[in-house]
């Protein structure tokens, strides 16, 4: 079976490891979509603090993680889905409902969010420091 997932994984946290590695268990091959820059800007107006190319990096040396792509826009989720050949698609239950319309070419899972931890929180933390 074929997982997909998308995110930023800026500051990469135990909550990103947990879900991709929660997400690899459901099946065997692993596909990362890792938002760019530009989508992250557009999206919080601000660009993460790890380039994308340093975020890939990141993802793609993890052991769960078979291989990622560059998400450079969330209209294209169809299309990323097809192009993979994704059976699941799993994101964490902030996303809640989010993507329930891509329920016909493949099963969609929310998994619960690791609690108490956040890029942004992290940030928060290490400016106070
Ligand atoms: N996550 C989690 N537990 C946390 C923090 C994050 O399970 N404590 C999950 C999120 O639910 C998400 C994934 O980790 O499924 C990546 O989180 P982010 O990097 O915050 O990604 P996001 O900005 O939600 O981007 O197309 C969708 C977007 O690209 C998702």
């Amino acid at each position: 079976m074929r997982v997909i997932t998308f995110g930023t994984f800026d500051v990469l946290h135990i909550g990103h490891i947990n879900i991709l590695e929660r997400s690899k268990a459901l099946g065997n091959y692993l596909i990362v979509g890792v938002s760019s820059d530009e989508l992250n800007f557009s999206k919080k107006k601000r660009f993460p603090v790890y380039s994308q190319d340093q975020r890939i990096k990141i993802i793609q040396s993890l052991k769960f993680v078979n291989e990622v792509f560059i998400e450079e826009s969330l209209e294209l989720k169809r299309h990323y889905l097809k192009t993979y050949s994704a059976n699941i698609l799993v994101m964490g239950d902030d996303w809640s409902s989010k993507f329930d319309e891509f329920k016909d070419i493949c099963e969609v899972r929310y998994l619960e969010r690791t609690p108490s931890i956040s890029t942004t929180e992290i940030i928060e933390i290490v400016k106070k420091i």
